[in-house]
């Protein structure tokens, strides 16, 4: 049992998670009696070739911080894990108890042992395995450190299988390595999605061969007139290949017909008629708009869509829509049907934001973005429901819950405080997908998305802060059973979590321990 550590209701009864594992996995048991897995200078890490790249990753994370060699050795006959080991089994008769990202992991005295149907459930074990070692683990220098991991039994597969964070890009530009670091970071919370906002009014930061004026001009501003950005198609291509090395899908959105001030700067013609032709560095939203009558907004979006299209393995491509203030209303929803279109013919499935479901021309199966909040009493569910009618499915991000660039209280000195903010920890975690929009059927509900809107973030210290931990409170939203959840369990996980976010370089938010307590309960 772990204490309960959030300090603020020490009187409720809480059934305790018996490991700090976020997120809570579906079924774990700790051996009271079992002494723990211990890892030792000559532990070895036993995985298949098929295993071996996610040996090679967990090796990666050990091997610094242990100070051990920990060799990746191919079980040949009769090579039996050894009490030190840890051993990776993939075994495809697990699939049907396990689905495509489930596993199990096993730690005692005996040895530790992750079986998985694919190499993500592997991974999404690895995930759990680094949490039950000690934070030191997270270094980049040997420490030194009794490396025991409690012994657990752990059986545990996601709830959804979108669990999503969003990087805005547009707004302020993040280089190459910048966006590495953050696919580092929510993997540790079992993330499986990366969508990257890559365009808007601020700029444009993809490269798309024959339009050069994109990055040539609309890739040079950024909020509060800073030099901008963009990736060229190998940026592109790096990130894309080291996200799916570590199981993350990339989601190119390409914002349209709104939000495309930086697009109208490098091609005057694609705007509305008399539309500035300036490129744009403030935060209003809402005031751009492609011509949706034009040939050449058209050719535009063929030669972009067929572009990032190819540019992206993933099956996905967002096309925005949302805040399209200054199209004209009747014409808005014959656009979102073209376009989802003609995201369709270059073959990929079309994602919008909830607006796109004003169009009763969706091509069939486009994904609806909800973004209003959490709370039923906004215009945003009917929006959503028109997916569902034409056969889509829904990802959850409701602005007053999930959304980081929320600010956490009053103090924080980043973020923007709309949608219902501030945006504490607890109000990140204490909301159910389920409630948000009644009648959707949850066979329709795909998961649940973080988006960090970056206005005011310019640093990755900056996206650090404003991400963790809510980032982990919608992760376990995403993963973990909603019976299996209360704010009590989760916030004495995260308490423990701290020296690990230290060790990790994460400079996360940290609750005032003292906020909400009654002014008599203060020293
Ligand atoms: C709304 S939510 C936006 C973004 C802003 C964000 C700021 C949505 C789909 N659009 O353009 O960056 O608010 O929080």
């Amino acid at each position: 049992m772990l204490p309960c550590l959030d300090g603020r209701n020490p009187t409720e009864e809480v059934r305790m998670s018996p490991t700090r594992i976020i997120p809570q996995p579906t079924e774990q048991r700790i051996a009271g009696s079992a002494a723990p897995f211990t890892l030792i200078v000559s532990s070895r890490i036993l995985a298949t070739d098929a295993a071996a790249s996610v040996a090679g990753y967990l090796a990666g994370i050990l091997r610094p911080s242990t100070g051990y060699p920990l060799p990746i050795v191919s079980p040949v006959d009769g090579d039996v894990a050894g009490p030190a080991d840890i051993a990776l089994h993939l075994d495809l008769a697990d699939s049907s108890s396990l689905g495509a990202e489930g596993y199990t992991l096993a730690t005692s005295e005996a040895g530790a042992s992750i079986t998985a149907a694919t190499p993500a459930g592997l991974f999404y074990g690895v995930q759990s395995f680094r949490q039950l070692l000690p934070p030191e683990v997270e270094k980049h220098s040997v420490q030194s450190v009794a490396w025991q991991a409690t012994s657990a039994t752990l059986t545990d597969r996601p709830r959804f299988a979108w669990r999503g964070a969003m990087l805005d890009v547009a707004r302020h530009f993040f280089s190459v390595p910048a966006v590495k670091r953050y696919i580092d970071e929510i993997v540790l919370f079992k993330i499986n999605t990366l969508h990257l906002h890559l365009t808007d009014d601020q700029g444009w930061r993809i490269s798309i061969p024959g339009r050069q004026e994109l990055t040539g001009i609309g890739a040079s501003t950024a909020v509060g007139g800073g030099s901008g950005g963009f990736y060229t198609e190998e940026d592109f291509a790096s990130i894309v290949r080291y996200a799916a090395d570590r199981f993350v899908t990339i989601v190119p959105e390409i914002d349209v017909p709104g939000h495309t001030q930086a697009a109208i700067a490098a091609y005057p013609e694609i705007g509305l008629p008399g539309s500035s032709t300036a490129v744009y560095t403030g935060m209003e939203v809402g005031f751009s708009s492609l011509d949706v009558h034009a040939d050449a907004t058209w050719q535009f979006l063929d030669d972009v869509f067929r572009s990032v299209a190819s540019q992206t393995p993933g099956p996905y491509l967002h096309i925005g829509g949302d805040e399209s203030h200054t199209t004209p209303p009747e014409e808005f929803p014959e656009f979102i049907a073209r376009a989802t279109a003609l995201v369709a013919a270059h073959g990929k499935i079309p994602i919008a934001w909830h607006e796109a479901g004003r169009s009763e021309g969706l091509a069939p199966g486009t994904i609806g973005q909800y973004w209003d909040y959490a709370t039923p009493e906004r215009n945003g569910a009917e929006l959503a429901a028109s997916f569902i009618e034409q056969g889509g499915s829904i990802i959850f991000s409701p602005a007053d819950v999930s959304y980081l660039d929320i600010t956490y209280d009053e103090s924080t000195p980043i973020g923007q405080a709309w949608a219902g903010g501030p945006t504490t920890v607890q109000s990140a975690y204490e909301w159910e997908p389920t409630d948000v929009l009644l009648g959707v059927p949850e066979d329709r509900m795909l998961g649940v998305e973080a988006p960090l809107w970056t206005e005011t973030v310019v640093t990755s210290a900056d996206i650090d802060y404003l991400a963790f931990p809510r980032l982990a409170a919608v992760a376990e939203i995403g993963w973990s059973n909603k019976d299996n959840r209360t704010w009590a369990d989760f916030s004495a996980r995260l308490a423990l979590w701290d020296p690990r976010f230290t060790a990790l370089g994460i400079a996360a938010h940290r609750d005032d321990p003292t906020a909400g307590l009654a002014p008599e309960t203060l020293e």
